[in-house]
């Protein structure tokens, strides 16, 4: 049985003042039966954890570097994300993909030295409306799956997180129908790599999840949560949230 895991991206926003919002989603950080995460800039990530009170499997980085340390101005190592309270990692998040180049091969890379220092990746993967409307959707994902995990993939160290390109930060969301498809060949693809263990690999829905869609995707087949962006910012939007998992 996967628990339940909702993870918070608060990809390039967030100072110390909003860490408020943390602190005001209370009782849901307790919720028993829910793995809850938020990934801060890294400049939060220490006075999140320290605001956890020492809770640290709640937060995340948001990326890292595929090596260990050395001449890579502006970078952040997985060891430097796991000394400052991480547990989680987000790789390959599509805006990384598009801003910084980042192939399949280089999130594979980064997903084996975050699997090595102790991270649970979250790897992201997902199609442009483009490769959706050439039914190329399927394809697609099947590749970046195949491409972006390194073989010691597991339950407890990788998370897989599919975010339609196109449903980020749009206001777009897939049918049921459509996240059910993709996740369900995702789940034989895990199944046919690494066996038993697939399926204790958790899939998250990302792009778009809101108070008001999160209950209908989360009844979705083999959805273990959500990805959540633009909602996470806010308590009063991420609470309901986690409450609706
Ligand atoms: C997708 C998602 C979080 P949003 O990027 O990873 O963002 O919920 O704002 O669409």
């Amino acid at each position: 049985m996967r628990r339940k895991l909702v993870a918070g991206n608060w990809k390039m926003n967030g100072t110390n003042a909003d860490l408020k919002e943390i602190e005001a989603l209370g009782i849901a950080w307790a919720a028993p039966r829910v793995d809850i995460v938020v990934c801060p800039p890294a400049t939060l990530v220490s006075r999140m954890a320290f605001a956890l009170g020492g809770q640290r499997s709640r937060v995340g980085g948001q990326d890292c570097h595929a090596e260990a340390s050395g001449a890579h101005t502006g970078d952040i190592s997985a060891e430097m994300l796991k000394e400052s309270g991480a547990r989680y990692v987000i790789l390959g998040h599509s805006e990384r993909r598009a801003d910084h180049h980042e192939t399949d091969e280089m999130v594979r890379a980064k997903t084996e030295m975050a699997h090595k220092t102790g991270l649970t990746a979250i790897v992201c993967l997902g199609e442009t409306d483009a490769q959706r409307e050439a039914g190329e959707t399927l394809d697609i994902v099947a590749a970046q799956l195949a491409g972006s995990l390194p073989d010691g993939a597991t339950g407890a160290n990788t998370v897989v997180a599919y975010e339609p390109i196109w449903a980020i930060g749009t206001g777009k969301v897939p049918s049921l129908e459509q996240i059910g498809e993709v996740h369900e060949a995702l789940r034989t693809k895990l199944r046919e790599r690494f066996g038993d263990e697939a399926d204790a690999i958790r899939l998250l829905y990302g792009g778009s999840v809101k108070p008001d869609n999160a209950a209908e995707i989360f009844g979705g087949a083999d959805v273990d949560g959500a990805l959540v962006g633009g909602a996470s910012l806010k308590s009063t939007d991420f609470s309901p949230i986690i409450s609706a998992l």
